[in-house]
C-alpha cells in the first residue's frame, strides 16, 4: 500500500568514539534511507549530560525528513543505522556511540510498548528543543504546545554549536 509522505523529526546523539563524525556520518545514513528525504538538518550541538554526569559530553542535532515508511518501519530504519554504528542497548542513560530518536511522526501521537511518539522527555530537554527549534521554530508539539515556548522554559546554559565551539 502507498502511504501518503508524512514529514518527521528525528533527534542525533552521540557521545563515545568521536561524536562528531558519529553524528555526521548519520546524516548521511538519513540522506540515503529508502523511502524519505532528508528535508534539513541542524548544526551540530556540544551539551554537557542530562542525566548520570560521570560520562563524556554528546553531540546533538535535529533532522527534518519527509517518509512514505509508517511509524514503525523508520523505527526499524532507525535502528539499523544505530546497529551500524555498534550502537549497545542495555545501560540505561549510559554513553552511547549513537541514538536516533523518533521525535515527531506529522501530528500522530502514538503510544504502544515499542513507541513512543511524541517522545516522551523531549519538551524538557534543550539538546532535543534547541536543534529542532533551529529548523523548525514554528512547530507545535502535540500535546505539549508551541516549541518556541517549551524552549523559552528550558535551561539552554549546556549547549554550545560545534562550529563556535571550534571557533571560540
Ligand atoms: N544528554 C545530552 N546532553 N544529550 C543526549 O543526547 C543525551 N541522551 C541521553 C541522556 C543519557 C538522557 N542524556 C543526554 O540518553
Amino acid at each position: 500500500m502507498t502511504v501518503a509522505a508524512c514529514v518527521v523529526y528525528i533527534g542525533l546523539g552521540s557521545n563515545l568514539d568521536d561524536p562528531v563524525r558519529q553524528v555526521g556520518d548519520a546524516l548521511l545514513e538519513l540522506r540515503e534511507m529508502p523511502g524519505s528525504q532528508l528535508l534539513r538538518h541542524s548544526r551540530l550541538y556540544r551539551s554537557t549530560p542530562i542525566g548520570p554526569q560521570d560520562q563524556p559530553d554528546f553531540v546533538n542535532a535535529a533532522a527534518m525528513l519527509e517518509t512514505a515508511l509508517d511509524p514503525f518501519e523508520l523505527l526499524d530504519a532507525l535502528h539499523l543505522i544505530e546497529k551500524r554504528h555498534r550502537r549497545e542497548r542495555g545501560v540505561r542513560w549510559g554513553p552511547r556511540t549513537l541514538d536516533l530518536d523518533l521525535l515527531l511522526y506529522a501530528d500522530r501521537r502514538i503510544d504502544s510498548p515499542r513507541l513512543q511518539v511524541p517522545h516522551p522527555q523531549m519538551h524538557r530537554r534543550a539538546f532535543v528543543l534547541v536543534p529542532l527549534h533551529e529548523i523548525a521554530p514554528q512547530l507545535t508539539v502535540p500535546g505539549q504546545g508551541a516549541l518556541a515556548a517549551l524552549l523559552a522554559a528550558v535551561d539552554t546554559e549546556g549547549l554550545r554549536a560545534v562550529d563556535e565551539v571550534a571557533t571560540g
